[in-house]
């Protein structure tokens, strides 16, 4: 695949997490829609309240399938407003999903709803993961073992937490202190909730040393993604305000992982968000861009493109603004 290639581009949609299942590709995104609400740093604006999910069994060449609406806020009686970047998980022939949608009171949590089927529909549960917070989780599996990443900073609230707990005054730590760090939990065998505590998933520079606060081209803002690659984990997410989607390598999936380079440069639009997945016998970044939206920094369309590896394991930087 030579170049760069829209995915989707009769609706806006983004935050794509990707999954092979049953030899089929199927992508998951939030689905953006003109909310009418004021663009702030909070993501507001960000008011999606349904998602669909799209397959295809061919990157390349192949059509993409549009399975419809598959969960609606209005059928999560604990939510209120805004389902934001999701993931499925596949477990004894469920399909798990699991969305960050605020609470009544404003909060962010993480919800499941459960599917036969990998394109859905998706039957919410009754209540949100006990002990979530934040958004963006992104689950891995290894070993029928399920580990979920997640959190996000600013609009994401993970500011409002120290040590898994909502504090009274929010705060990021200062330029010189450690960045705060994306969570990770094992989950548990019934896949709907968590089967420990979050742990920090630390991401280190060379000498080991935790990336700081201020270190805004390195440091964690949101999107986790973790993928495999010749037995190594590859922890993936987005810089957020530098617009840099960023990946660091560790030996397990609690980490610690050593930064190792940027992945893509900043594409048109504020946010950046992506899914690694092999498909076929080669490597793919799925993420998304507003270049279709015309000057919009909200209204999303999905992308895909080659990913390559040097011999040493490195990820080849891609360019954001690549046609
Ligand atoms: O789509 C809403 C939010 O924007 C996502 O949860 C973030 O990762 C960013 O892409």
């Amino acid at each position: 695949m030579k170049q760069a290639r829209y995915l989707f581009p009769t609706d806006y949609m983004a935050d794509p997490a990707v999954h092979v299942f049953n030899g089929r590709l199927y992508i998951y995104p939030s689905h953006d829609r003109e909310s009418g609400i004021p663009e702030n740093d909070n993501g507001d604006h960000f008011d999606m309240n349904d998602y669909h999910v799209l397959s295809m069994d061919d990157v390349e060449e192949g059509s993409v399938t549009d399975h419809g609406v598959v969960l609606r806020v209005e059928d999560i009686h604990w939510g209120s407003r805004q389902l934001w970047d999701c993931d499925v998980a596949h477990k004894n022939g469920k399909y798990y999903m699991y969305f960050p949608l605020k609470d009544k009171s404003g909060i962010f949590c993480i919800g499941v709803a459960i599917a036969d089927r990998p394109e859905g529909p998706f039957k919410p549960e009754r209540l949100p993961i006990p002990g979530s917070f934040s958004i963006d989780p992104a689950v891995l599996e290894e070993d029928g073992k399920y580990y979920m990443y997640f959190g996000g900073i600013w609009g994401g609230q993970l500011q409002r937490y120290r040590n898994n707990r909502l504090i009274q005054t929010p705060s990021l730590p200062s330029k010189n202190e450690p960045s705060l760090c994306p969570k990770v939990a094992l989950l548990s065998d019934d896949m709907l909730e968590f089967a420990e505590e979050p742990r920090d998933v630390l991401i280190v520079d060379a000498n080991g040393t935790p990336l700081t606060q201020g270190d805004t081209k390195r440091r964690f803002f949101e999107a986790s993604w973790m993928h495999k690659y010749n037995g190594r984990y590859y922890f993936s997410y987005s810089t957020g305000d530098t617009h840099l989607l960023c990946y660091a390598v560790g030996n397990n999936p609690y980490g610690p992982f050593t930064y190792q380079g940027v992945i893509l440069t900043p594409v048109v639009g504020w946010t950046t968000h992506h899914a690694i997945v092999e498909f076929k016998g080669k490597w793919y970044l799925f993420h998304h861009d507003c270049v279709p939206s015309q000057g919009k920094t909200w209204l999303r369309s999905l992308k895909v493109v080659e990913l390559q590896y040097n011999a040493d394991g490195a990820i080849k930087k891609i360019e954001g603004t690549q046609k």
